[in-house]
């Protein structure tokens, strides 16, 4: 590998979360964010990869940064009303398939922040998959990033 190819790698993997892999489970482009340093919630997204042949279930998510991590989608209530829900039955990840948790949707919901998350920093997770096992990842808070909801 040239020089040049190798300088070009780290600093890939400094401005980028590099994707992790384990158990045929591969996360990308996890970020997290807050609205503001007063805020007491935030969100943790990411493309959740399955590799193998056997469907497989996000089915929790632990971490010092919050009192309370939950898996959360959007769904419109009787008024029409974009809310967020609680999903306890988890994310299932298809066979050879990827879910992706972003604004809008699907997400990590980190109630009662321990500390207010600054940009530049970092939080660690431990996500908890039905035949992956656990699989514990650094997340990049990243209060910059725009919302991809609508960029189609
Ligand atoms: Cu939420």
């Amino acid at each position: 590998m040239s020089m040049i190819k190798k300088i070009l790698m780290v600093v890939t993997a400094i401005l980028f979360a590099a994707p992790v892999f384990a158990g045929g489970i591969e996360i990308n482009d996890a970020y997290a964010r807050s609205s503001g340093k007063m805020a007491k919630a935030g969100g943790v997204f990411m493309m959740i990869h399955n590799h193998t042949g056997a469907e497989d279930r996000l089915l929790e998510v632990r971490s010092d940064a919050a009192k309370m991590v939950q898996l959360h989608t959007h769904l419109k209530d009787e008024d029409g009303v974009m809310k967020m829900r609680h999903v306890p039955d988890g994310f299932d990840i298809p066979a050879h398939g990827m879910r992706s948790l972003k604004r809008g949707g699907d997400h990590l919901m980190f109630m009662g922040l321990v500390a207010p998350w600054e940009h530049g920093e970092a939080i660690q997770l431990t996500l908890v998959f039905e035949n992956a096992g656990e699989m514990m990842i650094e997340v990049p808070i990243d209060l910059e990033r725009k919302d991809m909801a609508h960029s189609h």
